[in-house]
């Protein structure tokens, strides 16, 4: 048997035990709570209403052109799991977009974050994927921490639905309850990392725009194809622990240097001492 074919740990990952979460909640329910502990993600319903939607789509726009423009100038429009036939994935939108750095912010996330992860929380990373229609790839099964490996592991995904996501238009699909052995075994493909996932045995999570899957960084995950005609969105914000680390693999496999993970402009607190705080301005 392969490395994919069961969940088996990364290399790096030796000794990780998955701490569940004891209250009290402030902004989640005890059953949300127990879901993410459980399962390893969960559903918050409308926390934005259609127009904070369209403001948040709109604000992505420019990022998502750009993106587009670097894409067409790549062999066959694809880098990794980005591609002008699959997925625009546009990064680091904080940097041009005074909204967005407000979203990153806002009381539910930060909320969400205080009771999952608290105290001192960071932004770690956000981007929108804009899933194309017809799309020619799937995103393949990963974890969050299987692209860089983030030390403490467990970092939280809030990922935004922008349109109502579906499992025709490629909806998150999470391996429940995976997410307890902590990071998995990754490839590295042509279209993005790969660990191990089932879509037999995993849970389908369709959503309607302005709900905001919640999951961990540890959670396998997979989008299916856009079989649709038209383009599926979201906003994808990141929170890892103040003081986390990145790692990538140095020329042995063993861990590269430590990367801090506090740059100013994109990677700012949204949680200090437990107090929700503003993004800084730019
Ligand atoms: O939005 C998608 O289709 C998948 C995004 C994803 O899995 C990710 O950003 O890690």
């Amino acid at each position: 048997m392969g490395e994919l074919d069961r969940p088996v740990p990364h290399p790096w990952n030796r000794s990780f035990t998955w701490q569940d979460h004891a209250g009290p909640f402030r902004t989640i329910t005890e059953d949300q709570a127990a879901a993410f502990d459980r399962d390893g993600f969960f559903v918050l319903e409308q926390v934005f209403d259609a127009d904070e939607v369209a403001a948040i789509r709109a604000a992505i726009a420019p990022g998502d052109a750009k993106v587009r423009e670097l894409l067409a100038m790549v062999p066959d429009g694809r880098i990794s799991v980005a591609g002008l036939d699959t997925q625009i994935v546009a990064p680091h939108l904080v940097c041009i977009d005074d909204h967005l750095r407000e979203v990153c912010a806002h009381p539910t996330l930060v909320g969400v974050c205080a009771d999952l992860m608290g105290p001192d929380v960071r932004l770690y990373w956000e981007q929108a994927v804009n899933k194309q229609p017809d799309s020619a790839a799937p995103v393949l099964w990963h974890q969050d921490n299987g692209y860089t490996y983030v030390e403490p592991q467990d970092y939280l995904t809030c990922w935004i639905a922008l349109t109502d996501a579906t499992p025709d238009n490629g909806c998150i699909e999470v391996m429940a309850g995976a997410h307890r052995q902590g990071t998995l075994a990754h490839r590295d493909t042509p279209i993005g990392f790969e660990c191990w996932g089932d879509h037999a045995t995993a849970v389908s999570v369709p959503v309607r725009a302005g709900d905001v899957v919640v999951f961990s960084s540890l959670s396998p995950h997979a989008t299916g194809v856009n079989t649709t005609d038209a383009v599926r969105e979201a906003y994808i914000v990141q929170y890892a622990h103040d003081g986390a680390i990145g790692r990538m693999p140095g020329a042995d496999g063993e861990p590269g240097d430590p990367i801090p993970l506090d740059e100013p402009t994109r990677q700012f607190p949204v949680l200090v001492n437990g107090v929700p705080v503003p993004p800084p301005p730019r």
